[in-house]
């Protein structure tokens, strides 16, 4: 089997990150969003991966990935630039994908326990297609499922104003090329877009076999700052064990914090859990549950929690830094100023709390 990683899209809900790179590169416990992703397809065995590439910076997504042999996987990278829909995107993968199943997962898509045991279950079946599904509380920003009273997938309606149900779709889609003759009759959406949900229903419509999955476990997407702090605290609380491999001096290291290589914490105090990246700096300061520190980054007479800074930032003299996203290289000068901070930068940018 194939498999598909999305990694266009506009990013809107990221911005202004999202405006100097792939949201899905935003890293979650110092790894990006998407190489999760990637090492759930490649622990699953599917080695052959396609990457969509948008607009914005996709040599980012070059750099980070290669040609795959670091990650165990060999990696086609097909240009889709701007962001069409998910239908579109998958349809620019029809020769890459052949005549196997294949499997679309979003780039910005995390499952607390994989696609291992759905991929197994549509393996073995004879669907056409097979979709993941959460209950959620409000399924009005989701595609959303409705099924008949024997339980069978009978509509996929995107993002409707009453839901038929509490059943969102989860950006994992298990496929078989039938998928791209639906593509190709598809007609942009309200809002211009080629949209999966529509290719879905069309597979429905025909009589062809969709099935679905119930997933075990939570499902983030993670396209907002929320979302990614949330990815954050629960990737940090699930994966992250003590392992001290930079300085610490003067300093009271609590609980499961990471530090890797080169880091220095001097004169300060880490609660996990936390990560704190290559080189970084801790000075003179609390870092609090649920914080990833960037490679590079120095924090500098602050107080930071629930929070990811990236690589190269530097924080200084911030009383209370607390929810906040903040972007590679940028600066935040707090001069003190009291009061808790909630900030969402963009890389390169400077801040001074004055
Ligand atoms: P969305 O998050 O729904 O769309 P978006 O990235 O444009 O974000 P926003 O709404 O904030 O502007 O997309 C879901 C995933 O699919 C995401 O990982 C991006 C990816 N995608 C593509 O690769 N190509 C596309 O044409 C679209 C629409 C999305």
């Amino acid at each position: 089997m194939k498999g598909v990683i999305l990694h266009g899209g506009a990013g809107t809900r990221l911005r202004p990150l999202s405006y100097s790179g792939p949201k899905q590169l935003i890293p979650v416990a110092n790894k990006p969003v998407s190489q999760y992703v990637l090492e759930d397809l490649v622990s699953c065995g599917i080695t052959d991966v396609a990457i969509i590439l948008g607009e914005t910076f996709p040599e980012l997504v070059r750099e980070h990935y290669g040609d795959g042999s670091k990650f165990g996987a060999k990696i086609t990278y097909i240009y889709q630039g701007k962001p069409l829909g998910i239908a579109h995107a998958v349809g620019l993968c029809e020769e890459f994908v052949g005549d196997e199943k294949f499997v679309v997962y979003l780039g910005d898509n995390l499952l607390q326990h994989g696609i291992g045991p759905y991929l197994k279950k549509f393996q073995e079946s004879d669907a056409d297609a097979m979709v993941l599904l959460k209950e959620v509380e409000d399924p009005r920003r989701f595609g959303v499922a409705q099924f008949d009273e024997q339980g069978k997938l009978v509509k996929l309606v995107e993002k409707p104003r009453e839901p038929p149900s509490n059943y969102a779709l989860v950006g994992v889609y298990f496929l078989t090329p039938v998928i791209f003759d639906m593509i190709k009759r598809l007609k942009p959406s309200w809002r211009g877009e080629y949209e999966i949900t529509d290719a879905l229903q069309m597979l429905i419509d025909g009589g062809y076999k969709v099935d679905y999955a119930i997933v075990d476990g939570w499902w983030l997407d993670t396209g907002k700052k929320d979302d990614i702090l949330y990815a954050n605290a629960l990737i940090l609380d699930e994966r992250i064990k003590r392992r001290i491999k930079g300085e610490v001096k003067d300093s009271r290291v609590e609980g499961r914090v990471y530090v890797e290589e080169g880091a220095r914490i001097v004169s300060s105090k880490v609660r996990g859990p936390a990560i704190l990246g290559k080189g970084c700096l801790v000075e003179n300061s609390y870092i609090g549950p649920y914080t990833s520190i960037g490679d590079g980054a120095r924090i500098i007479n602050s107080s930071v929690e629930y929070s990811v800074i990236l690589g190269g930032a530097t924080i200084k003299n911030v009383i209370r830094l607390e929810e906040s996203l903040v972007g590679k290289n940028a600066t935040i000068i707090g001069e003190g100023k009291k009061g808790v901070m909630r900030l969402h930068v963009g890389d390169y940018s400077v801040v001074e709390l004055g």
